[in-house]
């Protein structure tokens, strides 16, 4: 990673972030948050430069963004975010932690975060936008759309599919062969054994939707 980046959030994701950067001796020319308060704070040595305003003082040709806003529930917020800076021509880097093991094969959308210890294994598409979470273990041949979150300690078998927007909770499991539609949520610890249609919410174990 050579470009210099700016990464957008200064918050608990944020920092995770930085660390696996400077693990990956990225350079890092700031961190911007919305928050005036965090303005000249630092996260790991990184001081936050500014607001998002500042982000205009660069060329999109000088620095490229690592979008730094994790998500609580659907990652609408972080999705807005990533839209709006693509919208100004700005590019994201993806950030792949050392430790993480990620097979050859693997397709990695723009901006997409694999964290400390997660898994992914061959055949395996990642959309853009997407955060696989620390020591999240994504099997065979599974398609991750954009913007989804797989939190942290999320087995997904192989072959499974998951829909843009989708938020798969802390330790959740989803079996093989499993289709999770988009804009879905799937609670932390749950267990995945059938089809998951868009927009649902499933929790338990084994899972089950939850109705509105
Ligand atoms: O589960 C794990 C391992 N991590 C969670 C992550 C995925 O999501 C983490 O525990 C949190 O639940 C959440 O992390 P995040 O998004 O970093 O949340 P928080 O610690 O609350 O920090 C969000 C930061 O983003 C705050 O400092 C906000 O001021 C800032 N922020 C919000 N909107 C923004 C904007 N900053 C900029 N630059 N632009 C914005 O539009």
């Amino acid at each position: 990673m050579s470009m210099p980046v700016i990464v957008i959030g200064a918050g608990g994701h944020a920092k995770v972030l930085v660390d696996a950067l400077l693990a990956s001796s990225a350079v890092i020319a700031g961190i911007v948050d919305s928050d005036p308060a965090l303005i000249r704070t630092t996260i790991l040595g990184v001081p936050v430069i500014g607001g998002d305003d500042v982000v205009g003082d660069f060329t999109t040709s000088e620095v490229r963004l690592v979008n730094g806003l994790g998500s609580v529930g659907l990652p609408a917020k972080r999705q807005q975010l990533f839209e709006r800076f693509k919208g100004l021509g700005h590019t994201f880097a993806s950030v792949v932690h050392p430790s993480a093991v990620v097979a050859p094969d693997v397709e990695i959308g723009e901006g997409s975060q694999i964290m400390a210890g997660a898994v992914v294994q061959p055949g395996c598409r990642i959309g853009v936008n997407v955060i696989i979470n620390t020591r999240a273990s994504v099997d065979h041949d599974c398609v991750v759309g954009d913007h989804v979150h797989i939190a942290p300690g999320v087995t997904l078998s192989g072959a499974v599919t998951v829909g843009e927007g989708t938020h798969i909770g802390t330790g959740a499991t989803v079996i093989q062969g499993i289709s999770v539609g988009s804009g879905a949520l799937v609670a932390a610890g749950s267990v995945v054994i059938r089809d998951v249609q868009h927009g649902s919410i499933v929790i338990g174990v084994p899972g089950k939707v939850l109705e509105k």
